[in-house]
């Protein structure tokens, strides 16, 4: 691994998970660790256990406590694991202590969630964004992913690297950012470009959290035939289409990359330029699975990323996917009860289309963005 390329090292490799209890977030029947298992899989990464901190405050120097990184160290010596992976994010000495008292590869939620954004980044702009978000992540790390590999023997010699190698890195580091910054001005340049090209549309765009079902309702309400997984972060790149609200209205719709509760800001904003396509939009569609056991929590994710890219403001209509499994039709009262205004569909069986394309008129309409507006063109796709 040269020290300005980060590729994938999750895949395969046997985990640990560890996460603590919050006075907000409080595990319910074994949930706790549910979304983090996810990542972790979706990493490519074989999960062996968990092991949970319910009390105690945060040790500063390695996040967990003492008894907890025992229990770390006899389940990863009885499982052969070799990677703890954390729910929550750590400093880079937090996660160099642990990794240096477990002998174990340490990644916290961040470094996960970039592993997997790597893995599917595929066009030119994903992998300048993911790649940037990388190196910002990587810079203050360094020192311990250096040693951590030197250790390993991980193709960079077995003599340990002194401070003018780390120098050297660092500045590579660096200048690798400041190309790719430029890199990503362009792309930004180019998208703008493009959108201009599109004035005078409506501008509908999916958000939600990650695997909410918005690639699958995209490909219903334009036929298309984006990609769709069971697995987290399946869209990188945001793509747009026709789709008609009504019979003479048309509007471009756009998929895009899904949220997650503590999106490492990084991310956010490196996407600057995926994620200007919502901040821009006429009419935001909250993809929300309505299968989701803490619907709220996700709700307010999204709500926080929408923040802190300056699009909560724009208008929204809250879209509750997956509703042919909603187990049974009382939950379902209660969803509408709960959340008035929102509409109920299926992307699957298409039950709520008619109602999704009318509610979103409506709301176009009551925004002011109706009038002369229409899709000018063909089909478009970025
Ligand atoms: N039962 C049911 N499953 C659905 C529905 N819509 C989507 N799914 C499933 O949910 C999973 C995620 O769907 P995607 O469309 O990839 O979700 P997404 O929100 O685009 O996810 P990311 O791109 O990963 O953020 C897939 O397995 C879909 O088949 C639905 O209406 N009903
Ligand atoms: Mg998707």
């Amino acid at each position: 691994m040269s020290p300005t390329s980060w590729r994938s090292h999750l895949h395969r490799e046997r985990a640990i998970l560890a996460g603590r209890e919050t006075r907000t977030r409080r595990a319910e029947n074994g949930q706790f660790l549910t979304e983090l298992r996810l990542l972790a899989e979706t990493a490519g990464a074989q999960v062996r256990g968990e092991v949970l901190q319910r009390r105690g405050p945060i040790r500063a120097s390695t996040f967990l406590s003492k008894g907890k990184i025992e229990e770390v160290r006899v389940l990863s010596g009885e499982e052969q694991a070799t990677l703890l992976l954390l729910d929550d994010d750590l400093s880079p000495a937090q996660s160099r202590n642990l990794g240096e008292q477990l002998n174990m590869k340490v990644v916290d939620r961040t470094g996960l969630i970039l592993d997997i954004f790597s893995r599917r980044a595929r066009t030119r702009e994903a992998r300048i964004q993911v790649e940037l978000a990388q190196l910002e992540y990587l810079l203050p790390r360094l020192t311990r992913m250096w040693e951590h590999l030197s250790r390993l023997g991980g193709g960079i010699g077995t003599r340990g690297p002194g401070e003018t190698q780390l120098e050297v890195d660092r500045r590579r580091i660096r200048e690798k950012i400041a190309k790719l910054k430029r890199d990503l001005e362009r792309v930004v340049k180019e998208r703008r470009v493009q959108r201009r090209g599109r004035r005078g549309c409506f501008k509908v765009s999916l958000v939600g959290y990650t695997n909410a079902g918005k690639s699958t309702l995209f490909n219903t309400l334009t036929r298309a035939s984006v990609y769709v997984e069971d697995q987290l972060f399946a869209t990188l790149d945001p793509t747009t289409r026709v789709f008609s609200i009504g019979r003479d209205t048309r509007a471009l719709l756009t998929d895009t990359v899904g949220f997650i509760r503590k999106l490492p800001s990084h991310l956010v904003i490196s996407f600057r330029a995926t994620l200007e396509e919502v901040t821009e939009a006429d009419l935001l569609l909250h993809v929300v699975d309505a299968t989701e056991p803490d619907i709220d929590a996700h709700i307010q994710a999204v709500e926080a990323v929408l923040d802190s890219i300056g699009a909560l403001g724009r208008p929204r209509l809250s879209v509750f996917n997956k509703i042919d499994a909603v187990p049974d039709e009382v939950s379902i009262l209660g969803l509408r009860a709960g959340y008035p205004g929102a509409v109920f569909v299926s992307a699957l069986t298409r039950e709520g289309i008619p109602e999704l394309r009318a509610a979103a008129l409506r709301h176009l309409v009551q925004n002011g963005t109706h009038e002369e507006r229409t899709a000018r063109g063909g089909p478009t796709e970025s």
